[in-house]
C-alpha cells in the first residue's frame, strides 16, 4: 500500500456516485486506455475477396437505382465495427455501382472523397464543371465542397472503390452537405483540361501556389502503370514496400488531398518483404498480380481487384507471387502529418 494515502480515505463507491451526479470521472480508472503507450484499436485486419462480393453489388443493381439511392454502395464494414460505416478507425469505403445509362446526382459535401476504379470502361465522374472518364486503375478525388456527379454512357456496368474522410469529419462535428440544382452539373471545361494543365509537369505560369488539394483530379492507370514499369527497372527496392509512390498535389508537392494519402506499389515477382508497423491503418485494392500480406502473423492472399486493411501499428509483411504485383493503398497518413501524429517503425 501506498504510505501516502491518507487514512481517511473517502468510500469510492460513493465517490463515484457523487462525481456521476455532476457529469465527472476519475482520470485514473481510464488513463492508461486515453494514452496508451502503443496503437489499440478495434480496427482488425480484413480482406474482401472481389469474386465473393461482386455478385451482391450486381444484386443492389436490382435493389434500387443509382438515382434513388443517390449513390448506390455496399459499405465495406471493418469487421472489428460492424455498423458503424467505416473500413479503418478514420474511413470509409465502399463498393458503388453504376449501371448503363445512370446518373448519380449532383451534390457536395465537406467530406474528401476518392475513387479507385475497379471494373469497367467509360463512365464519367464531374468535379467542378469538368468530367473524367474512369478505367480500371485510376485514381479520381472529389475534394471537399466541390461538386461531383457521376454517369455511365457505356455499356458496361462500372465499380468503383469509394474512400471517405466521414469518420474523421463527424469527429469534428463539422459535416455540411447540399443537393446540387441539377442532376447533372453544367461543365465548363472540356475533359483533360486539368491533367493537361496541372499533370503534365507543366503549370500555368501564374499559378498561385498552395490549394490544399490537388487541381489533378483524375490520376489515370495508363500514366501511372508506365512511371512504375520504367522505375522498376532503375529502381532499388525498397525492402517493406517494394516500388511505392505517392499520389501528389502538384502545387504543393504535398499529398493529392489533405487528410487522405494514396500510393501505388509494385512488388516484384518473388519480392519477400521485411516487417513493417505505420500509426496510419491503411487500405489495399490490388490491381495486378498476386501474392499476399501476413498482419499480425495471419496470412492474408490476394489477387486482382481484393481488398484488404492493414490496421494501426499492426506488424505487416508483403510477398508477391510469380508475376509483378500492383497495390493502390490510402490512408489517413496525410491528416496524421499535418498534425505531427504520424509514425512508422521497419524491421531491417
Ligand atoms: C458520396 O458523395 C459518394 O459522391 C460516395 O460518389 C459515397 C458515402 C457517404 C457520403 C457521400 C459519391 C458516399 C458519398
Amino acid at each position: 500500500m501506498n504510505e501516502a494515502i491518507p487514512a481517511t480515505r473517502v468510500d469510492d463507491d460513493e465517490f463515484r456516485t457523487r462525481l456521476r451526479s455532476l457529469d465527472m470521472a476519475p482520470l485514473w480508472d481510464v488513463m492508461a486506455t486515453l494514452v496508451s503507450r502503443e496503437p489499440r484499436t478495434p480496427c482488425v485486419p480484413a480482406l474482401w475477396r472481389y469474386d465473393a462480393v461482386r455478385p451482391l453489388v450486381m444484386e443492389a443493381g436490382e435493389v434500387i437505382t443509382a438515382k434513388e439511392a443517390e449513390r448506390r454502395v455496399l459499405v465495406l464494414e471493418n469487421p472489428g465495427m460492424p455498423g458503424m460505416s467505416r473500413i479503418t478507425r478514420s474511413l470509409y469505403a465502399g463498393l458503388q455501382l453504376i449501371l448503363p445509362g445512370e446518373v448519380a446526382p449532383s451534390h457536395r459535401h465537406s467530406q474528401t472523397a476518392l475513387r479507385f476504379v475497379i471494373e469497367g470502361n467509360g463512365a464519367y465522374t464531374a468535379v467542378d464543371g469538368e468530367r473524367t472518364m474512369m478505367q480500371p486503375g485510376d485514381f479520381v478525388t472529389t475534394p471537399h465542397w466541390t461538386w461531383h456527379d457521376h454517369g455511365n454512357e457505356s455499356s458496361e456496368p462500372m465499380i468503383w472503390l469509394d474512400g471517405l474522410d466521414i469518420p474523421i469529419v463527424s469527429l469534428f462535428d463539422a459535416s455540411f452537405a447540399e443537393p446540387g440544382e441539377r442532376e447533372e452539373q453544367q461543365l465548363s471545361r472540356p475533359i483533360g483540361d486539368a491533367l493537361a494543365r496541372y499533370g503534365s509537369g507543366l503549370l500555368p505560369v501564374d499559378q498561385e501556389p498552395g490549394a490544399l488539394s490537388s487541381p489533378v483530379f483524375n490520376y489515370p492507370y495508363l500514366r501511372t502503370r508506365e512511371a512504375l514499369d520504367a522505375l522498376c527497372r532503375a529502381s532499388e527496392w525498397d525492402p517493406c514496400h517494394g516500388l511505392r509512390m505517392k499520389y501528389v498535389n502538384p502545387l504543393t508537392g504535398d499529398h493529392a488531398l489533405p487528410t487522405m494519402a494514396t500510393f501505388m506499389q509494385l512488388l516484384p515477382a518473388g519480392f519477400s518483404g521485411t516487417g513493417y508497423r505505420s500509426s496510419d491503418a491503411t487500405v489495399y485494392a490490388c490491381v495486378e498480380g498476386t501474392g499476399e500480406t501476413e498482419i499480425d502473423g495471419q496470412r492474408f492472399r490476394w489477387g486482382p481487384r481484393d481488398i484488404f486493411i492493414v490496421p494501426s501499428w499492426m506488424r505487416s509483411v508483403h510477398r508477391a507471387g510469380g508475376e509483378d504485383a500492383v497495390l493502390f493503398s490510402f490512408s489517413d497518413r496525410a491528416a496524421q502529418e499535418r498534425l505531427g501524429l504520424w509514425r512508422e517503425a521497419r524491421e531491417s
